[in-house]
């Protein structure tokens, strides 16, 4: 069955792969599932056809027959459950996996968004810069947390996972940031993650629109 999934016609980030479509794709190519994209405008985002799929008017969405999924986490555990390779087989191995799924989107995830948004929406406020201190210190404070945990491990918890592939995405949105720079575990493991060929075939399809936008 084809599995379409839908993406930024125009993505802000430049082709750089911080949209997130790209947990999708990276998962798609980890488990070896050849896929469509659908490109939205924003505009498209906010029609009916779309908010049908996605309540939210937002990328990524996935379609396989009958079914018809939104949130880039709900899919990646999807595509994961689904196909071999992305989740343990053990059951408690398992479980921990996708906690780690849930800690990466729901605790470490926030306080990077968070940050990013106040950027867009009150950067020019009188009181942007006196916040800074607090946002950074959120995303400090898990950085810190998860970089001990890590230790000297390759991946959070045994094998890589979808796990991984969620938080070295969470992760990387804080690239070019003043903060990652200063946790060598977490930016090799960030390097880890993207040295996976499902990772560089995922990132270059979706350079790919970017480039094409360009001529
Ligand atoms: N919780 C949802 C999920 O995980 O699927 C969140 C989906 C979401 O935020 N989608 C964003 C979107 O569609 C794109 S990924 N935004 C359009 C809108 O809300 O109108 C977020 C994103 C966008 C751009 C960059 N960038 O340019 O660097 C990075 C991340």
């Amino acid at each position: 069955m084809t599995i379409t999934i839908t993406a930024f016609e125009s993505s802000p980030d430049r082709g750089r792969g911080l949209a997130r479509d790209m947990r999708v794709r990276w998962a798609l190519e980890e488990v070896g599932q050849p896929y469509e994209v659908r490109l939205v405008s924003f505009k498209a985002m906010k029609q009916p056809t779309h908010l049908a799929l996605q309540p939210f008017g937002q990328i990524p969405t996935y379609e396989e027959g009958d079914l018809a999924l939104f949130e880039s986490g709900g899919i990646v555990l999807h595509i994961a459950e689904h196909h071999p390779g992305l989740l343990p087989e053990d059951a408690n191995a398992r479980a921990r996996a996708i906690t780690w799924m849930f800690a990466a989107l729901s605790t470490v995830e926030p306080p990077i968004v968070e940050r990013e948004a106040a950027h867009y929406a009150e950067r020019d406020e009188a009181w942007h810069e006196a916040r800074q201190p607090i946002l950074k210190g959120r995303i400090r404070d898990r950085l810190d947390q998860l970089s001990d945990r890590l230790g000297d491990a390759d991946w959070l918890d045994g094998a890589f996972s979808a796990a991984d592939l969620l938080m070295v995405t969470v992760l990387r949105r804080l690239e070019g940031s003043d903060i990652l720079g200063d946790y060598p575990t977490l930016s090799a493991y960030i390097a880890r993650g993207q040295a996976r060929p499902a990772y560089k075939r995922a990132f270059d399809a979706q350079l790919a629109v970017f480039t094409a936008t360009q001529k």
